[in-house]
């Protein structure tokens, strides 16, 4: 299925209401300085890759609600991204998994990525589950195992995705490690870390000169008394130990309760090693939830450190932005449509932070104003722009509103019927 630029016109109905209401907001920021039209742009080319393995219904150790219409193979997966793409305008790439989407028809894929106006972002390596046919398991640990038959071939699979992302034009491959522990003594933490940092030096040098490496942390589970690469600091320490062309991703879900994440955003791009992020939103572990379901204060402190250090720190990569949820009650398509407005909304209130008159009240220990000046950006009602931002590139006013008018969700199931179900989480 797609979605035509007609169909969403005409989905879009009349744009009156839109009109007055961006003009009303364009005229209030104007006169505070604000270059609405560059802010307007800064949205529309601000793409967000969509994960392949989050296209069906997610599920947890306690079940999996199937969601009708699901897609069935890669091609489908892409033609959903499509049209997301189609609606929201800022989803133009996706991620894959290996081997979730292993292409079978890399010619296929491809087109089917053009004519969608999409492109490969960062590929997935996969050491966290055993594949039919493998020699070794995974069980005991991939990268960070204490058999050296079985950390190459892990190192192996990671040189495997990096092929078949060079096929389809990616230039980053994200590893995330399930390696760790759940009961004292089960390993040396020493010599993890060791085998760790040796295995993924391997993966580096062994990367395209045009390809980074993004290394993932998270602080538990699946093991749940120690992983190797359990925060920031110790991804930071590997992306160091690899060289320049290796950072740190930052999933939102990957932190203890409380932890302060737009401090470690800070401190990654003072150091120009922040690579990413896989934007989800969680109340209590790796929930993988709707992005700014929860926690929509939070994900605006993010971008407002991210809006800086976009300004002043040079020497930091152009970020791979990523989404990385699971669906367990919601449409798939729906759930990630309120994820790409809520990170549009964010950025879009980033932007509008005076960071001016932020860094001279800071100076003056104006705490009160410092506070104030956040707000009044995050106080800002923001849509009309996200909405001029879509409109300007073809894209619909209210994209969940068009996805149900244009009852995509039955079509998909008309098309593909009840029981298709896709690979992935
Ligand atoms: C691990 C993770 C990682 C992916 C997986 C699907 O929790 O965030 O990014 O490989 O989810
Ligand atoms: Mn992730």
């Amino acid at each position: 299925m797609q979605l035509t630029k007609d169909q969403i016109a005409s989905a879009n109905g009349n744009l009156n209401d839109h009109e007055a209401d961006f003009n009303y907001l364009a005229n209030k920021l104007s006169r505070s300085g604000t270059d609405v039209e560059s802010l307007v742009k800064s949205l529309a080319d601000f793409q967000v890759a969509v994960p392949s393995w989050a296209l069906g219904a997610g599920g947890t150790r306690f079940g999996r609600f199937s969601f009708h219409g699901e897609p069935g193979n890669l091609e489908q997966k892409m033609d959903d991204v499509g049209i997301l793409h189609a609606l929201t305008q800022t989803a133009g790439a996706v991620s894959l998994h290996i081997p979730w989407d292993t292409p079978q028809d890399y010619a296929a894929v491809k087109q089917i990525a053009n004519r969608n106006g999409i492109v490969f972002d960062a590929i997935n390596s996969n050491t966290f589950q055993d594949q039919p046919g493998s020699k070794y398991s995974y069980k005991h640990g991939s990268l960070a195992n204490t058999d050296e038959a079985i950390r190459a071939q892990a190192v192996q699979h990671n040189q495997e995705v990096v092929r078949i992302g060079e096929k389809l034009g990616s230039k980053s491959l994200t590893i995330w490690l399930a390696d760790g522990t759940s009961f004292p003594g089960q390993r040396s933490f020493q010599k993890a870390l060791a085998q760790t940092e040796k295995s993924c030096q391997e993966i580096y040098t062994a990367l395209p000169e045009d390809w980074s490496l993004l290394i993932e942390y998270k602080p538990y589970e699946p093991n749940f008394y120690s992983t190797v690469i359990m925060d920031w600091g110790t991804s930071f320490m590997l992306a160091n130990a690899c060289g320049d062309r290796a950072y740190t991703l930052v999933d939102l879900g990957h932190h203890l309760p409380n932890t302060n994440i737009e401090q470690i955003v800070a401190t990654l791009m003072a150091k120009g090693k922040l690579g990413g992020f896989h934007f989800n939103d969680s109340k209590y572990g790796d929930d993988d939830l709707t992005v700014g379901s929860i926690k929509p204060y939070a994900l605006f402190l993010i971008f407002n450190e991210l809006v800086y250090g976009m300004r002043h720190n040079p020497e930091n990569p152009n970020l791979a932005w990523m989404i990385d949820a699971s669906h367990n009650i919601k449409d798939p398509l729906e759930d990630l449509i309120q994820s790409l407005e809520a990170i549009q909304e964010a950025y879009a209130k980033a932007l509008l932070i005076d960071q001016i008159a932020l860094s001279e009240a800071q100076l003056n220990h104006d705490v009160v104003k410092c506070q104030e000046i956040l707000q009044e950006a995050y106080r800002t009602d923001v849509r009309p722009l996200l909405q001029r931002a879509r409109l300007s590139r073809g894209g619909a006013l209210s994209p969940l509103a068009a996805y149900r008018s244009l009852k995509v969700r039955e079509n998909l199931i008309r098309e593909r019927g009840m029981h298709t179900v896709a690979t992935g989480l």
